[in-house]
């Protein structure tokens, strides 16, 4: 550890009020310009990652994820994906398992000089489980932050909870796929209508399912099919809006993919909702419109986001736990520096 960084630590977790970040954005930006020269571009490490990390928006952030990973000697990051890539070895300890892809950007731990701007909790007071990383947040100043030694809990894609306890990727039928998670439900005794299964899909926070691509549609077909494959399954599109316009319920159009039965859909305006045919149907497994109001549609698919920073645990300096918790979404200033802030305040949050 530098000594520096030894002293930085320190005086955060004293809470040393005189501690002023005034220039953490200029900070930020020489250290961001300088890791981007030691960048190795398009290339990828194999065979080393220890976690991997979703929804995140900056290679600065990946910086941080490497830095508060005890084990981690290597980073890559794919701008493209969000993604973030830890290591715990280097392409100089294993050449050849270094590959070139294009978009990924390959970093050793140490390319963001670092001057304690970001500090790892002490271990007695961590209290991150399932390579849940924990950090505290530092703000620009002291008057931004008055409480700023409380560390956090930063999940990896898939975990969530204060302390990254819930393992959402295969529990209760949920299943992951990229950075959603989705989950078939059935009940032929008293099937759902569109509507009802859209508000049992938000009752669980989550959406019915949006099939985008044919690699999430065979992925929630493969669900249905261990669970229902006799049912139709509700999938969330619709032209209730527009009659002949098909949308997700996200809002987006209907894009380039489609399973549409041959035939369907046929556009009549009270057939508005869309649903997977049974595998064992003349067409199986493609979709079909009918009446949003039918019960004769027993199984919806539900998807919800798989967050980055999940419920994130607020702790005392001593470890101890006090009642505050902050939801920490990403921000939508569209700062680029800037990462995550609490929805439970309206100061400064610039950092996480
Ligand atoms: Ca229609």
């Amino acid at each position: 550890m530098p000594p520096g960084f030894a002293v930085k630590f320190l005086l955060l977790c004293t809470c040393v009020r005189a501690v002023r970040y005034d220039t953490e954005e200029e900070g930020l930006l020489a250290m961001e310009e300088q890791a981007e020269k030691e960048a190795v571009r398009n290339k990828r490490l194999y065979f080393h990652r220890i976690n991997t990390y979703y929804l995140v928006d900056h290679s600065t952030q990946c910086a941080q994820l490497c830095r508060l990973t005890a084990d981690c000697k290597s980073y890559q990051y794919r701008q493209g994906e969000q993604r973030c890539e830890i290591n715990n070895a280097t392409m100089r300890e294993f050449p050849s398992h270094s590959k070139t892809l294009t978009g990924w950007s390959y970093y050793k731990r140490n390319a963001i000089a670092f001057f304690g701007i970001w500090s790892p909790c002490p271990q007695e007071s961590d209290p991150c489980r399932n390579g849940g990383i924990c950090t505290s947040r530092l703000l620009k100043t002291q008057q931004t932050e008055p409480n700023h030694c409380r560390p956090t809990c930063v999940c990896p894609a898939g975990f969530h909870g204060d302390d990254c306890q819930t393992d959402a990727r295969d529990k209760v039928g949920w299943k992951q796929h990229g950075l959603y998670a989705f989950k078939v439900f059935s009940d032929n005794v008293t099937p759902k209508r569109y509507n009802e299964a859209r508000t049992a899909c938000a009752d669980e926070g989550a959406t019915l399912g949006i099939l985008k691509d044919e690699d999430t549609h065979d992925f929630v077909l493969a669900l249905k099919n261990m669970t229902a494959p006799s049912e139709k399954l509700w999938i969330g599109l619709s032209d209730s809006e527009v009659e002949g316009s098909f949308a997700w319920e996200d809002g987006s159009p209907l894009g380039d993919f489609s399973q549409w039965v041959p035939g369907q859909p046929n556009s009549q305006s009270n057939r508005n909702c869309v649903y997977i045919t049974p595998q064992h149907a003349t067409h199986p497994s493609q979709w079909g419109d009918r009446s949003c109001s039918s019960r004769h549609v027993a199984a919806y698919v539900c998807q919800k986001k798989l967050s980055f920073w999940s419920r994130a645990k607020v702790v005392g300096s001593s470890g101890s736990s006090d009642d505050a918790t902050h939801s920490a979404d990403r921000t939508t200033d569209g700062h680029s520096l800037t990462y995550w802030r609490p929805d439970d305040s309206n100061r400064y949050f610039n950092n996480w």
